[in-house]
């Protein structure tokens, strides 16, 4: 029998947990073969939240599912680890500036790459959703530092997949026949969906949109005042219709981004990733930047030599000027 895959979610007994526990032990995120060993993490507040995810669990009979773990410690819940979800952050609250809520996460974030660092297996591979995700991250990676850069990353796949969904209704094409889609930047409302290189079924989808709203002005038009607003504000919308926040499509793009990095994107093109920068498209190196990525062997790639025009530059350098910004005030703070 194949031997499980170790597995820690943090926040395990929040909303996106729950909605991630249960497909991780069917297999949704590492297909039908692989067992799974799932460590929970919880602060003493959520503890009695994750035991009762783990009873639903045992009653699910999953049989990938081996063994559940429920823990207020970080080093007992990354002992082992080869994956870990970091879900669990502070969110702000009413009042709080920003420099509190960068100093808050750090408290969470600086002891989980420690703790990362010194029990994880040496395969380690971390996806970061709590928000601010991309700073998270980085604050992570900063904590570790015998775990190689690359395996820090933050999740801007929902924008991504809500990007997709916006997408397939406007030019009428199935999501699944879309590819060529990017992310850039930071998961916040300076991200820049971008679909100038993208394809509906192989035809491009600038010209498909041209067609249908009146020639490349009102394509651009759209973009500007439509789709990208709405891509980069979806989760207020989610707020405000629901009542609540984006809970199962935020914890299934965490499962297709788990799922692509260790099975790889193979022949579906590139999806969006926030990974740490080395300076391609001009991203200052050491800040986790969504880039457009493909994953093989276990490794992300950003897919290099897209071409920017003038208006994506201008964007792409926004979105990245805040990452800058965000990373400065963590530094000042002590906190990487
Ligand atoms: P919940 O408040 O329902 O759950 C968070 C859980 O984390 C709580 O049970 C809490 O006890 C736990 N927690 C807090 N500190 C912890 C720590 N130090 N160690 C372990 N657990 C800890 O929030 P939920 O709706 O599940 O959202 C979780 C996070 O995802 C939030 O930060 C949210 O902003 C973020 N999101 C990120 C998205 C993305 O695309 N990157 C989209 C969805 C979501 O907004």
């Amino acid at each position: 029998a194949k031997k499980p895959v170790s597995i820690t979610i943090t926040g395990a007994g929040g909303q996106i947990g729950y909605a991630l526990l249960f497909r991780i032990a069917s297999g949704a995120m590492l297909g039908p073969d692989t067992p799974v060993r799932l460590n929970l993490l919880e602060i003493p507040q959520g503890l009695r939240a994750a035991e009762g995810a783990a009873l639903e669990l045992q009653d699910s009979a999953f049989p990938l599912l081996s063994h559940v773990e429920v823990t207020d410690d970080p080093a007992v819940a990354f002992g082992g680890a080869n994956l870990a979800l970091l879900v669990g952050a502070r969110p702000r609250t009413a009042g709080m500036e920003r420099a509190d809520l960068l100093q808050a996460n750090g408290g969470i974030f600086g002891p989980q790459g420690r703790a990362i660092n010194d029990h994880a297996a040496d395969d380690i591979r971390v996806v970061v959703v709590g928000n601010p995700a991309n700073t998270n991250a980085l604050i992570a990676a900063s904590n570790a530092p015998d775990v190689p850069r690359d395996r820090f990353t933050a999740l801007t796949r929902l924008d991504h997949n809500r990007a997709l969904g916006q997408l397939s209704v406007a030019v009428d094409s199935p999501v699944g026949d879309l590819r060529g889609v990017t992310i850039w930047g930071n998961h916040s409302a300076t991200q820049f969906p971008d679909v100038a290189h993208a394809t509906a079924g192989g035809d491009s989808v600038p010209a498909l949109l041209a067609g249908r709203l009146g020639g490349p002005e009102g394509a651009r038009s759209w973009l500007v005042d439509e789709f990208i607003p709405r891509v980069a504000k979806r989760g207020a919308e989610i707020i405000e219709v629901r009542g609540s926040s984006s809970v199962a499509s935020a914890a299934s793009a965490a499962i297709d981004h788990v799922h692509d990095w260790v099975l790889g994107t193979a022949d579906r093109g590139w999806t969006s990733a926030g990974l740490w920068s080395e300076g391609a498209y001009g991203v200052p190196e050491g800040v986790i930047c969504s880039f457009p990525a493909v994953a093989e062997g276990g490794t992300w790639r950003v897919v290099e030599g897209l071409e920017i025009d003038l208006f994506a530059r201008h964007r792409i350098d926004a979105s990245v000027a805040e990452l800058v910004e965000e990373r400065e005030a963590v530094r000042s703070l002590g906190l990487i």
